[in-house]
């Protein structure tokens, strides 16, 4: 592995973010398609039974928009 990549994965970090109003599989996708297209995401985990999303990101990530892109999703953060 070359040291660039090695790097760039130190910078990774990891939020979890309180998600409201789920209630099926489809929310998950819903939810995981939205915080997907966030700039600086780079993979998310939407967990159903504890209503938490796991975000793995760049360290500059923007919550607020990542909260935002819930939101017009029709869920709550
Ligand atoms: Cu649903």
């Amino acid at each position: 592995m070359r040291p660039a990549v090695r790097k760039y994965h130190w910078l990774m970090t990891e939020t979890q973010l309180t998600v409201t109003g789920m209630t099926c599989d489809h929310c998950v996708r819903h939810v995981t398609d939205a915080i997907s297209k966030v700039a600086g995401v780079h993979s998310v985990n939407v967990k159903l039974a504890e209503g938490i999303a796991v975000i793995e990101s760049d360290a500059s990530l923007d919550l607020q928009v990542v909260k935002d892109a819930v939101v017009a999703a029709g869920y709550s953060a």
